[in-house]
């Protein structure tokens, strides 16, 4: 089986785009008080974390293009295993280091700004850089798991569809991830604004989908729309209603690896936060980006429900997120994440299950 992308780097949903935008930074907490949909994202997340809720325990396998001991995260990568050539899970693109920078950077050289959505959440990094090889990641993971115990998924890459799900065995084997019971979350791809692009994985029905809300760098929402790169459904072969759910994807400051791609990039903006002339951070666009908020939350919420399924989990998100006005299905999904709600969601099922 071969990779249906040109080069090497296309299997990752991240795009690498210029921010030519200058005003709301990502991760500027006085950007709080403002009003974009990315900003309520991170306030709903924030009550999470005010409430004690960040992932702490939770294993989340990130299958990507390795990973960089970045200080945000490094006391927490608890295993890697790498199905490439290299033979090392170092970080040569920055991709898979900067999506988990937004699932589990703790913000230590930041001064706690620049944070993940599952700040205390355990890593397990995956390195793969073809199809075949994140397909022998996934078989692991599930053949590993009664050891290992990895609660969430995130795979922020993909291939073009080009067959039915029966015949696609990436497809299948993360469809039995998720039948398996762990959560799952994949990029919808980066092949808009056409229908009918959203790459597998991120074609299968049962897990969670996720587009690329761009909040065009302003205050204000109403200007808030999905990126036009992000993948739109329904599934080129099955007709499969997807994307699932929108998270921000568009300048989205994370967790850096140094003398990766990214960080020879001059196009790409970086962030030296604790002035040592050495950036930590930088900004990347790109569902490959949103796919992580959402591991990220589902971590917060297995810790807070131990005993919540995978799909309770997606349930509530689903049912909770916030739909931007005159944006279709295909495009958006049910909407944007609402961290609290999904919480408070949970809480009213589960509990009612209990009494
Ligand atoms: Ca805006
Ligand atoms: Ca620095």
């Amino acid at each position: 089986m071969k990779i249906t992308s040109n080069n090497y780097n296309n299997i990752y949903s991240g795009s690498t785009k210029k921010n030519n935008k200058d005003s709301l930074i990502s991760d500027n907490k006085s950007a709080i008080t403002l009003n974009s949909l990315k900003t309520l994202v991170k306030n709903n997340i924030e009550k999470l974390h005010e409430m004690g809720f960040k992932g702490k325990n939770v294993n989340i396998a990130i299958i990507d293009s390795g990973i960089y001991p970045h200080p945000d995260f490094k006391d927490r990568i608890k295993f890697t295993k790498d199905f490439s050539a290299s033979k090392k899970i170092t970080d040569e693109i920055g991709h898979g280091t900067h999506v988990a920078g937004i699932i589990a950077g703790n913000g230590k050289i930041s001064d706690g700004k620049i944070t993940g959505t599952a700040p205390e959440a355990n890593i397990f990094a995956f390195k793969a850089s073809n199809q075949n090889e994140a397909i022998k990641a996934v078989k692991w993971i599930i053949d590993n798991n009664d050891k290992y115990n990895i609660k969430v998924i995130n795979m922020s890459l993909g291939v073009t569809q080009s067959k039915p799900f029966k015949q696609d065995a990436w497809a299948k084997l993360t469809d039995l991830a998720w039948k398996k019971g762990i959560f799952v979350t994949v990029a919808a791809g980066n092949d808009g604004p056409n229908k009918h692009t959203i790459t597998s994985p991120g074609t299968v029905k049962s897990v969670i989908t996720v587009a690329n809300l761009d909040d065009k760098g302003t205050p204000n929402a109403d200007d808030d729309s999905i990126s036009e790169s992000s993948s739109r459904g329904p599934t080129k072969y099955d007709k499969i209603n997807k994307p699932d759910i929108s998270a921000p994807g568009t300048d989205i400051t994370a967790a850096l690896a140094p003398k990766s791609d990214f960080a020879f990039d001059p196009s790409i903006e970086k962030i030296d936060s604790n002035k040592d002339k050495k950036p930590d951070y930088v900004k990347i666009s790109g569902t490959s980006m949103a796919s992580p908020f959402i591991a990220g939350i589902a971590a917060d919420m297995i810790q807070a429900f131990p005993n919540v399924t995978n799909d309770q989990i997606k349930e509530a998100m689903m049912n909770t997120a916030v739909n931007i006005p005159n944006i279709p299905y295909y495009i958006q999904g049910k909407g944007i994440i609402d961290a609290y709600n999904t919480y408070l969601y949970l809480k009213n099922i589960l509990e009612k299950k209990s009494v």
